[in-house]
């Protein structure tokens, strides 16, 4: 069965939202098969981010994913890697549809600056070098 890599991400484990996210993919019919509680390093994100290292918001994104504890899940499920990025919603919290995450709960501050809840695996191959990252 296929598997992808959800992240809340330390503002929505802040936030309380831990539940209402798991809520939402078991309600989906998905099925977790492993989750924890993580404190990022630098070098976990230089890897899980490797296409963003150059990018010049990769310090801030940094900053934001080390914040606090992170939920790291896997997911079980038919066309899950698909299904968790379409629960979740596109990756601005302005621009996500509402009745996604993102576009429900996440949080724009205007700066450049966005929180948006949720981190999911975007195809196979990354969901297999994701979840050989976070668990091991
Ligand atoms: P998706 O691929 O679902 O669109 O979302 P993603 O979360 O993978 O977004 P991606 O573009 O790959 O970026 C990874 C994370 O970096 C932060 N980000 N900040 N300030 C910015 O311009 C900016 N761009 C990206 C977000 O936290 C994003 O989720
Ligand atoms: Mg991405």
């Amino acid at each position: 069965m296929e598997q992808t890599l959800l992240l809340i991400k330390p503002d929505g484990v802040k936030r309380q939202l831990t539940g209402e996210v798991l809520a939402r993919v078991e309600r989906k019919g998905y099925v977790m098969t492993d989750l924890k509680m993580v404190m990022a390093t630098e070098e976990l994100l230089s890897e899980h981010y490797a296409e963003h290292r150059e990018k010049p918001f990769f310090p801030d994104l940094v900053t934001y994913m080390t914040s606090g504890p992170i939920v790291a899940v896997i997911v079980e499920g038919a066309r899950v890697i698909e299904g968790i990025r379409s629960l979740s919603g596109s990756t601005e919290p302005t621009l996500a549809a509402p009745g996604t995450i993102r576009g429900d709960l996440g949080r724009d501050w205007g700066t450049g600056q966005i929180e948006n809840i949720v981190h999911s695996s975007d195809s196979p191959e990354s969901a297999a070098r994701e979840i050989g990252l976070w668990f091991n």
